[in-house]
């Protein structure tokens, strides 16, 4: 063999090592994305009688797990939200402009569930700025990972994620506790999902809030299956039209009570099932009150 043909040789073989470690290192992303994390969900939700087109639906954008988000999610505090905000001169300008554009949706709203108008602008303003910020988290993806957090080894993985602050705070029992819970909580919402997947409703691309809430109202999937309605008569409910969310917050107040609310502590007590927080109640009402009257 010549010099240049061994050259040759030499080049090849490191060519063809490079290709089988390229091919290696492919096969094993692949292997490492191949598996489905949401399959035990699924699972469970064959097993609790959903059909499996209508689970396919929901799952059908291929979502990934969320693991950094539901770790955000412990360092949320209310506290942190500032409700005094939407009492200021120029956020009660916006609730009034907002009441004088839609005055006809609000009219319909109230008229039909006996609520009054001015406590569904204050909600949609202090929600989401009337579809200002809806949020853009990916509902069955984050809904999906909450879910899962009954297997150890994802809380585990939460956990490594949390700040030495977080998790001094927290402590792991308790932060154990709250993911066990959130599980089971998330685990009803991606069952009302499926719901509404057999609805016909296009969840898959639903975006909202790191907690699973959705549209101008906030609605969790189970409120939507619950309480949504379809205020502009188009056949489908879209809580990112003011109409359907005007109707579907009045139904929501409707569904706790509000028609039988007479005293202002009674009213509380309804508001505080949409949110349950004393501040967002107080903001809600002061709004309301600082709006009237909102239908004419
Ligand atoms: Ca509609």
């Amino acid at each position: 063999m010549s010099a240049l043909s061994r050259r040759h040789a030499a080049f090849a073989l490191i060519l063809a090592v490079g290709f089988f470690l390229l091919a290696f290192a492919l096969s094993a992303e692949v292997s490492e994305a191949a598996p489905d994390p949401f399959r035990p969900l699924k699972e469970r939700l064959l097993k609790d009688g959903f059909s499996g087109p209508s689970i396919a639906r929901v799952y059908q954008g291929q979502p990934s797990v969320q693991f950094k988000t539901v770790a955000r999610t412990f360092e949320l505090r209310e506290s942190k939200l500032n409700y005094d905000q939407f009492l200021n001169p120029s956020s009660i300008e916006k609730g009034r402009r907002f009441a004088s554009e839609h005055r006809t949706a609000l009219r319909d709203a109230g008229q039909t569930y006996g609520v009054d108008p001015c406590v569904i602008v204050a909600i949609l303003l202090v929600e989401t700025q009337f579809g200002s910020y809806t949020g853009k988290t990916p509902t069955v993806a984050v809904l999906s990972t909450f879910a899962l957090m009954d297997h150890k080894s994802y809380r585990d993985r939460i956990w490594a994620m949390l700040s030495p602050r977080e998790k001094a705070r927290w402590g792991r029992e308790a932060f154990d506790r709250k993911l066990m819970d959130r599980s089971d909580w998330a685990y009803r919402e991606v069952c009302a999902l499926v719901r509404l997947a057999e609805d016909r409703v296009r969840v898959e691309s639903l975006r909202g809030s790191v907690m699973g809430a959705v549209g101008w109202p906030q609605f969790l999937p189970s409120s939507l299956v619950r309480y949504g309605a379809d205020g502009n008569r188009d056949g489908r409910v879209d809580l990112f039209d003011p109409w359907d969310a005007c109707h579907s917050v009045a139904n929501y107040l409707r569904g706790y009570g509000w028609c039988r609310a007479r005293t202002r502590e009674e009213k509380e007590k309804v508001i505080y099932q949409y949110n349950h927080s004393r501040p967002y109640v107080q903001t809600v009402l002061g709004i309301a009150d600082r709006l009237q009257p909102c239908e004419s």
